[in-house]
């Protein structure tokens, strides 16, 4: 008999939703149990909440349909957190179930008891607690509007573990196609105009352009005005890397020439990025409060347009469909200044994205390994990435070409990548994904890798080992010079550790068996494990004598 833990699931699979990440627990064993009767609906255990929510992140990002999490009370919820604040922080959809103590024990201080309203208030976009059986669908379809609009981010449902099997009326909540927005003509026959003006226009884009159809409405725009496009915060697979337009993301190591010469444009048109700390270089690109060029803003958010910087034109519509209402049919002869802009932004960029030449007397230069997967990476590669400076060279040099795609968290958090690895590669099993990761970031979340063997998907992971947090032990190098604490790391056999786990698993220490390793690391089916004993000392800034 279906009943209300039947009518919450049935919502998120008209909503197309067809997996979930998971902990058991005991406080949600009636939408445990009702998950049965979904066969469609692939559930998928985990070792570590924190590993079933970066899956879900990660699931999130790759479909634009919230990655379900579903987690016990207490401890499992505290687990999850991690995941929420980087959905939050990464704006991706996600719901996150958590079992709840049964109704009469609420805010008793009950065993594993939490107020998730409370705990989740801050780093969620709504915390929903049910009350009653009958809730659960309509919360389902709201929880799935919500995490998807405007801002993506993350949802919380608390469903107290005596409502999960209630018998209620099935649901008739269908999946809705979000309004669709555009802004009007007299606003439309403006910017066209600034468009033509424009000498010195810079596009500047974000996460937005990953829907479907983002990126070739992008590169339309971009292609058709001649228009330089820098990207947002580790948005890099968003528009060629190797375009002749392309001038580079604004990340964490932009060079001050860079953006001075941004500086010079006359306009911008910051397009599906909510223009945040990193992306702005702490808010000071552009001018606050009111920037130095006509600055258009165009987000799907209306807390976001003009939350930092006033545009001259806020518009809160999707900027897929701007973007494709201001790509003219023809192409407009581009100006020889603004050519000469677009060339002179392009060089460079082009000077900053020069491989490093390092030599490296304690370890393999990660860059080397980077370098090498570059060119072996097939056209639609998916690569995955942990915090960690071994991902330097990744975000600096790689040149991402859509459709190969960039999982990285914007929120900076260590133990994102072997989790999106995994849910990378069950979203698309033809694709080759290839995870890096550092000794650091691989102990907090390697153990799910797991469910690449067991499920044999032929991921190949790369372990950075340079026996550091080295990230942190740069920082310790720049401040606090000679004085290394607390960064140093006392590591297991890695490639024992991957056998153990039933990989092919290979070590790789001298630089001239990287190619090889890589190579042979690409072939083949399941999962493939290389450890490479990095460099630390080629990370870490000169000391001064
Ligand atoms: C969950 C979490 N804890 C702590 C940090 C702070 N942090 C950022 S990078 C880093 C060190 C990463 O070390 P590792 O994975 O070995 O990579 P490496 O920097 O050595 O290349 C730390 C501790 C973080 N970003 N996320």
């Amino acid at each position: 008999m279906p009943n209300s833990s039947h009518a919450l699931l049935s919502v998120f699979e008209a909503h197309g939703i067809d997996r979930v990440f998971l902990v058991p627990g005991e406080s949600y064993l009636g939408i445990l149990d009702a998950l049965y009767d979904f066969p469609g609906i692939d559930a998928v255990t985990c070792r570590h909440e924190s590993g079933a929510g970066f899956m879900a992140v990660a699931d999130g990002r790759l479909t634009g349909r919230p990655g379900i999490v579903l987690v016990s009370r207490g401890p499992g919820a505290t687990n999850a957190s991690i995941a929420v604040h980087t959905a939050q922080q990464d704006a991706i959809p996600m719901i996150l179930i958590v079992g709840q103590v049964p109704r009469a024990d609420l805010r008793r201080e009950a065993f594993q008891e939490i107020d998730y309203r409370r705990m989740y208030g801050t780093i969620a976009k709504w915390v929903f607690e049910a009350t009653d059986p009958g809730q659960l669908a309509e919360a389902a379809f709201k929880a799935i509007r919500v995490a998807t609009s405007g801002t993506p981010g993350p949802v919380v449902l608390v469903i107290p573990e005596d409502l999960q099997q209630q018998q209620v009326t099935q649901p008739r909540w269908l999946a809705r196609e979000p309004a669709s927005t555009k802004p009007d003509d007299a606003t439309l026959r403006e910017l066209l105009r600034q468009l033509a003006a424009a000498e010195r226009p810079l596009i500047v884009a974000g996460g937005s352009f990953e829907k479907p159809g983002g990126r070739e409405a992008l590169c339309a725009l971009a292609e058709a005005w001649h228009i330089p496009v820098a990207l947002s915060f580790r948005r890099h697979d968003l528009f060629s890397n190797r375009h002749p337009l392309y001038v580079g993301e604004l990340g964490l190591a932009n060079p001050q020439v860079q953006i001075d010469a941004f500086r010079q444009s006359d306009l911008i048109l910051a397009l599906g990025t909510r223009f945040g700390d990193i992306t702005s270089q702490g808010y000071s690109f552009p001018d606050l409060p009111r920037p130095a060029q006509t600055f258009v803003h165009a987000y799907a958010d209306d807390h976001m347009v003009g939350l930092h910087f006033a545009p001259d034109f806020g518009l809160v519509c999707d900027p897929i469909e701007l973007a494709r209402a201001l790509t003219p049919a023809g192409r407009p002869d581009a100006s020889q200044t603004r050519v000469a802009w677009a060339g002179q932004l392009k060089e460079i960029f082009q000077a900053h994205a020069a491989w490093p030449q390092r030599k490296a007397d304690d370890g393999i230069d990660f860059a080397q390994v980077v370098r090498t997967v570059r060119e072996r990476a097939n056209a639609d590669a998916i690569v995955c990435l942990d915090a960690g400076t071994f991902a330097a060279p990744v975000y600096r040099h790689f040149g991402f070409v859509p459709p190969q795609r960039l999982m990285a968290p914007l929120s900076g958090t260590m133990g994102y990548g072997t989790p999106a690895a995994i849910a990378s590669q069950l979203r698309f099993p033809g694709r080759q994904v290839i995870c890096m990761v550092g000794d650091g970031g691989f102990m907090m979340t390697g153990n799910e890798m797991i469910a690449a063997v067991e499920r044999k998907l032929p991921i190949l992971f790369i372990l950075a080992n340079n026996a550091s947090y080295a990230s942190i032990r740069i920082q310790q190098e720049l401040h606090y010079p000679g004085r290394t604490v607390g960064t140093r790391l006392f590591n297991p056999d890695f490639e024992q550790l991957a056998r153990a786990f039933g990989m092919r698993a290979q070590r790789v220490e001298r630089a001239e068996d990287v190619a090889g390793a890589i190579e042979s690391g690409l072939a083949g089916d399941g999962p493939r494990f290389i450890e490479v004993k990095t460099s630390l000392s080629v990370t870490l800034p000169e000391r001064r004598s």
